[in-house]
C-alpha cells in the first residue's frame, strides 16, 4: 500500500488518515501479542505504524490515548501471573534504510557530540524475555509482555537448556535477552503439527511464543527453545562500561550470547555489516529480521536517554522482506496418513530469498477462501520467518478476466470419498480407512526408521507394490512371497532376498515400533513405548479402556482417547489379527522380560472381581500383565483366571457356570509370592 505524503496533507486529512490507521494498527498489535497469530507480515505493520508515527511527529494535536505510539505492545494473557517489570521492558525503534538510518545516527550524534562508537547486533526474531537471579540463583523468568506488566512463565523458562539455572557469579541480577524457536526445530514442529491435523506456524516467532505461552512446561520443554542475552535492567553488578563488554560479561556468567556482534566506529562499517547479514541470514540456524545499531558506551545510553516505549541510543534497522511475483498455474491436494487433506499451489519456479521456490503450502481451505486464491492468479510471494514460501497476496490488475472462484474439492482425490471436517477442525479429512493415498502414506509410515524399520522399503517400491496390487495396508507387507518381488523394477534376485529378509526381521520388533508405526493420531514414539511397557502386550491394549491408558505417566486425555477408539475399531482388530496370523511380535520385548517366561500367570486371560484387601485392583492387573497376563472386565469362555474378593456379584456367577478357576486374593498372593 503506498500512502499519502506527510506534506500534502492538511490536518483534516491527517486526521482521517489516523483514524483509518489507529483501529488497523491496533488490532494487528492484539493479533499479534495475544493471539501470536497475527494476520499480516511484521513489515506492513511497520510501514503503516511508520505513516502514523509521521502524521503524529507533524500534528502532535491529534496524537490520542489509543493510539499504538502511546502504548508498548500487547496486552497480558491471563493464564499466567502477572509481574511488573520494575523498569520498563522496552521495545525499539525501526528504520527501513540506511539512510533513514543515516537519519537517527546524526541525530544521536547532534543530541550525544560524545558519541562515538556503535555496536552492531543481528536482530533475532523471538520474543523478549527477562530472568531475575538472586545471588546467582534463577527466581523468575518473564515475558515482556507490554513492556510494564509480563506474564510469570518461570516453570516453562527452566525447561530451557540455553538458560542457566545458576551463574558463575553469586550476584543479583536482571537479564534480558530474545527466546527464539531454531528453524529445524520449527521445521520439526510444524511437520508433526501437519500430520495431527493442526494448523502450522506461520513462523518462528509465533512458534516460539505458542510454546512459551504454554501452561503445561513439558510442552514447552519439547519444543527445544533457546536465547541469546543481550541486556541488563541495572549495571550494579556489571563491570562492563560498553555494550560489546556487557555481552563478553553476559557470556562469562554463562548465559547464551549472540558472538555475531560487531563493534562500529562509522557509518561504512555499520552499511558493511548489514549487508553481510543480509546475505548471511538464510544460512544462519535461526531467524532474524534485521540489526540492532546501539550506543555502545553504557554511561552515554543513559544520558541519550527513551521515550515511553523505545531506547533513543538504539535503533532496529529491519530487512526488507524479500518478496517475488508468480503465477499459480494448479492447486493440487495431497492425503496424509491421517487423512487430512493439504491444498499446495503449483507456481511457475521463482528464486526467493536463495533458493528457488515452485511450490507453497495453502494450508487449509479456509485460508484459499479468505484470500479468494485463483488458479491463473500472479501472486506475491515471500519467506515466512524466512523459511516456509507463504503467498502473502494476489495482484488483482494481472487476474486474467476469465478467472474464476476456485472450488474446494468436496472429494477425496486420492479415493473419491466425500472429505468432512471433524469436530472443530479447520482441516479437510477423507475419513476411507481404505483410502490409497491413506494407505499408501500409512505403509511409509509402518515401514520407516522408527517405526518397523524395514530396511530397503522405500516410498517408490511401496509405489510399484500398489500399482501391482500386491499390498493393500500394512499386514499385506508380511504375505508378500519372493515370486511377487522379483517381478519389482530393478529387482534382481538379492534385492527380493534382501527385502523379504527385512520384512521378516521387522517380525521380531518390540510392540512399541508397532503401535508407533500404525499411525494412531497423537501417538509419537514415546507414547507408543510407555504404552506397549505398560500393557506389554497387544490384547491388554485391546481389552483396556481409555482410564487405564490416560493412568500411565505423561500420557495425557488425547493420546489415551485416540489410542482406546483406535483399538476398539472392528479394522483396526482384523489388522491386528492379521499381523498376529502372519507370525508379527505383538509383545513388548523389555530389556528384564525374564518375568513373562514360564510362570503361572504367562498368556493367562485374568478378570478381578470384588473388594479386594490386600492389593489394590491396579497393584494386581500390573503385576499381571508384567507377567505376561492378559487382564479383561468380562468374564468369557476365555478366562481362564477369575480372582474374587469381598462380595463378589455377577461374575462370580458367570465363572462358577463356565468352570473358570476361581481364586481367592490370599490364594492370588501365595501364587504371585512363587515369582
Ligand atoms: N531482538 C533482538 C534485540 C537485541 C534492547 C535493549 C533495550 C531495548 C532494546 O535481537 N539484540 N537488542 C535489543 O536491545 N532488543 C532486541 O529485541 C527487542 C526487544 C523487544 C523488542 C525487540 O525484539
Amino acid at each position: 500500500m503506498d500512502f499519502i505524503s506527510i506534506d500534502q496533507l492538511d490536518k483534516n486529512e491527517a486526521k482521517k488518515e489516523i483514524d483509518m490507521l489507529i483501529p488497523k494498527l491496533n488490532a494487528w498489535s492484539q493479533e499479534y501479542y495475544e493471539n501470536d497469530n497475527p494476520s499480516v507480515e511484521d513489515a506492513t505493520y511497520d510501514k503503516y505504524y511508520d505513516q502514523l508515527l509521521k502524521i503524529e511527529n507533524k500534528f502532535p494535536e491529534l496524537i490520542i490515548d489509543n493510539s499504538p505510539s502511546q502504548k508498548v505492545g500487547g496486552k497480558v494473557n491471563n493464564d499466567f501471573n502477572k509481574v511488573v517489570h520494575d523498569i520498563p521492558m522496552l521495545s525499539l525503534g525501526d528504520v527501513f534504510s540506511v539512510e533513514e538510518l543515516k537519519l537517527f545516527l546524526d541525530r544521536l550524534k547532534k543530541s550525544q557530540p560524545l558519541s562515538e562508537q556503535y555496536n552492531c547486533e543481528l536482530k533475532i526474531d523471538g520474543l523478549a524475555i527477562s530472568l531475575i537471579y538472586k545471588n546467582g540463583k534463577l527466581i523468575q523468568g518473564s515475558t515482556r509482555g507490554n513492556g510494564q506488566i509480563g506474564e510469570d512463565i518461570t516453570n516453562n523458562l527452566k525447561t530451557i537448556k540455553s538458560i542457566p539455572k545458576t551463574l558463575n557469579k553469586a550476584i543479583d541480577i536482571e537479564v534480558r535477552g530474545e527466546c527464539y524457536m531454531p528453524k529445524s526445530s520449527f521445521l520439526a514442529l510444524n511437520e508433526q503439527r501437519q500430520a495431527e491435523g493442526q494448523a502450522p506456524f506461520a513462523n518462528p516467532r509465533n512458534a516460539a511464543a505458542g510454546s512459551l505461552r504454554q501452561l503445561d512446561p513439558s510442552v514447552t520443554k519439547k519444543r527445544n527453545l533457546s536465547t541469546f542475552m543481550y541486556n541488563v535492567s541495572n549495571y550494579n553488578d556489571i563491570e562492563a562500561d560498553t555494550q560489546s563488554g556487557l555481552l563478553k560479561e553476559l557470556t562469562e556468567l554463562g548465559f547464551n550470547v549472540n558472538q555475531e556482534f560487531k563493534v562500529a566506529d562509522k557509518q561504512t562499517d555499520i552499511d558493511q555489516y548489514i549487508n553481510q547479514y543480509q546475505d548471511k541470514r538464510n544460512d544462519l540456524p535461526y531467524e532474524i529480521d534485521g540489526i540492532v545499531i546501539k550506543e555502545n558506551q553504557l554511561n552515554l545510553q543513559s544520558l541519550i536517554g527513551n521515550t515511553i516505549k523505545v531506547p533513543k541510543w538504539a535503533i532496529a534497522y529491519k530487512f526488507p522482506p524479500e518478496e517475488v511475483y508468480t503465477l499459480i498455474k494448479d492447486i493440487e491436494w495431497t492425503v496424509g496418513r491421517t487423512g487430512v487433506v493439504t491444498p499446495t499451489a503449483v507456481m511457475n519456479p521463482v528464486q526467493l530469498a536463495g533458493s528457488t521456490v515452485s511450490r507453497a503450502s495453502l494450508h487449509n481451505f479456509d485460508y484459499i477462501k479468505k484470500k479468494d486464491i485463483r488458479i491463473n492468479d500472479t501472486v506475491k510471494l515471500y519467506k515466512a520467518g524466512d523459511i516456509i514460501p507463504e503467498i502473502e497476496s494476489f495482484d488483482p490488475s494481472k487476474r486474467p478476466n476469465d478467472s474464476k472462484k476456485y472450488i474446494i474439492p468436496s472429494e477425496c482425490p486420492s479415493c473419491g470419498s466425500d472429505l468432512v471436517h471433524l469436530q472443530d477442525e479447520v482441516a479437510l479429512r477423507c475419513i476411507n480407512p481404505k483410502c490409497p493415498a491413506q494407505l499408501y502414506e500409512q505403509i511409509n509410515h509402518f515401514a520407516s526408521r522408527n517405526a518397523m524399520n524395514i530396511d530397503g522399503l522405500g516410498p517408490k517400491i511401496i509405489n510399484q507394490l500398489f500399482e501391482k496390487k500386491l499390498v493393500n495396508d500394512v499386514a499385506s507387507l508380511y504375505t508378500l512371497k519372493f515370486e511377487d518381488l522379483i517381478e519389482l523394477e530393478k529387482f534382481g534376485e538379492k534385492s527380493a532376498n534382501n527385502l523379504l529378509g527385512s520384512i521378516n526381521d521387522s517380525k521380531n520388533n518390540s510392540l512399541e515400533r508397532l503401535i508407533f508405526g500404525l499411525g494412531i493420531r497423537n501417538v509419537g514414539t514415546k507414547a507408543a513405548r510407555l504404552i506397549a511397557e505398560h500393557f506389554n502386550n497387544i490384547e491388554n491394549i485391546i481389552n483396556t479402556n481409555s482410564q487405564e491408558i490416560e493412568e500411565i505417566d505423561s500420557i495425557g486425555h488425547t493420546i489415551a482417547e485416540s489410542v482406546f477408539t483406535y483399538f476398539n475399531k472392528e479394522t483396526s482388530k482384523e489388522l491386528i489379527n492379521e499381523l498376529r496370523s502372519n507370525d508379527v511380535n505383538l509383545k513388548y520385548l523389555s530389556e528384564n522380560n525374564d518375568n513373562i517366561v514360564d510362570n503361572y500367570f504367562n498368556q493367562k486371560t485374568v478378570v478381578i472381581t470384588g473388594k479386594l484387601i490386600d492389593m489394590k485392583r491396579s497393584e494386581i492387573s500390573d503385576w499381571l500383565i508384567k507377567h505376561g497376563a492378559n487382564v479383561t472386565s468380562t468374564v468369557s469362555k476365555k478366562t481362564d483366571l477369575l480372582i474374587v474378593g469381598k462380595d463378589a456379584g455377577s461374575k462370580l456367577a458367570k465363572a462358577k457356570e463356565l468352570s473358570v478357576t476361581i481364586w481367592n486374593e490370599n490364594q492370588f498372593i501365595n501364587e504371585m509370592n512363587k515369582y
